[in-house]
């Protein structure tokens, strides 16, 4: 992909990312070596994450899209004076007419969602990456940031790191992601912060709510701070249907605002994969997936313990 040869300008959470060339960078790509597995862990040992290009089905990818805007148009959250598949955000909803839980399901679940996620392609490249049967986790999370909203700083492993950590993220543009949209930025080398990993890298969201200094997941709500204190550069990209980042468990990353001028809703999935032999987080597998409710984790924790 051609990226512009000058930074852009991006914002996450407010806070302009400096775009001086030590402190941002693009992603690099990892195409050209996906059928080399050794490789491809080389890189994701030295880099933290691998970008593939146009590695899934473009139309399904885009059946996908499709699928949750219809449900976003459902309730009124999307503008009908331009084609649905542009997602552009009418400025209101109605969601609060809904159950908003059986709402959210509903887009987590839908089935072309899933056979992008939970199958084909994207399953095979982990049967190869980690050379063996894959579990996805049956939880997905779909993002759909408006314009001026943004995800904090965090690494993954705070939200499911219970099962084994030989886990990887997938995230994965449902539809083109420009620079103005706030796509993905991952800090350089943050997967080799040891002290970092051992202490805001430790906590487990919902065990250490009391204790936890961070408040919820996130370690931090200013990235460029965060750059200043540990070092590297914030890396990103544009994306396009079928582009594929993958990324490990100790992974800082944020996302840049969305500023689309269209008002477009930046539309993206993060999804999880392991080798099925190895222990799963409890919160996001099975029919009905506990997630963060702790209620549920404690009854399904119960029914082990009388099993
Ligand atoms: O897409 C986003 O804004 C956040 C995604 C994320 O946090 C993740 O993939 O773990």
């Amino acid at each position: 992909m051609k990226l512009p040869i000058e930074p852009p300008v991006l914002h996450a959470q407010g806070h302009l990312i400096d775009p001086s060339p030590e402190c941002f960078g693009w992603l690099r790509e990892s195409t050209d070596v996906l059928d080399d597995t050794a490789e491809l862990h080389r890189r994701m040992e030295e880099d933290g994450y691998l970008l593939i290009r146009g590695y899934l089905d473009a139309e399904e990818v885009l059946a996908a899209r499709r699928e949750i805007l219809e449900k976003l148009a459902s309730v009124d959250e999307i503008d009908p004076d331009f084609p649905l598949i542009d997602g552009i955000w009418s400025g209101k909803s109605n969601r609060a007419a809904f159950d908003a839980s059986a709402f959210a399901k509903s887009i987590r679940t839908g089935a072309a969602l899933r056979k992008l996620l939970q199958g084909g392609r994207m399953v095979r490249f982990f049967e190869h990456f980690l050379g063996g049967e894959v579990r996805p986790f049956d939880w997905l999370w779909v993002r759909m940031p408006r314009v001026g909203q943004s995800t904090g700083c965090h690494y993954d492993v705070v939200y499911m790191g219970r099962g084994t950590h030989n886990l990887y993220t997938a995230w994965t543009p449902l539809g083109s992601v420009p620079l103005t949209d706030g796509p993905l930025l991952i800090l350089e080398n943050s997967h080799r912060l040891e002290e970092l990993k051992q202490t805001y890298g430790a906590i487990d969201v919902d065990r250490d709510r009391e204790k936890n200094p961070w408040g919820g997941g996130w370690f931090s709500r200013n990235p460029v701070e965060v750059r200043r204190r540990y070092g590297g550069r914030w890396l990103t990209s544009a994306f396009e249907p079928g582009d594929l980042l993958i990324f490990g468990m100790y992974t800082l990353h944020c996302s840049a605002d969305n500023a689309s001028p269209v008002n477009r809703i930046r539309l993206s999935s993060d999804s999880r994969y392991q080798l099925a032999s190895e222990p799963a987080d409890e919160r996001w597998v099975g029919d009905d997936p506990p997630a963060h409710d702790l209620e549920k984790q404690e009854a399904l924790a119960a029914r082990g313990r009388n099993a």
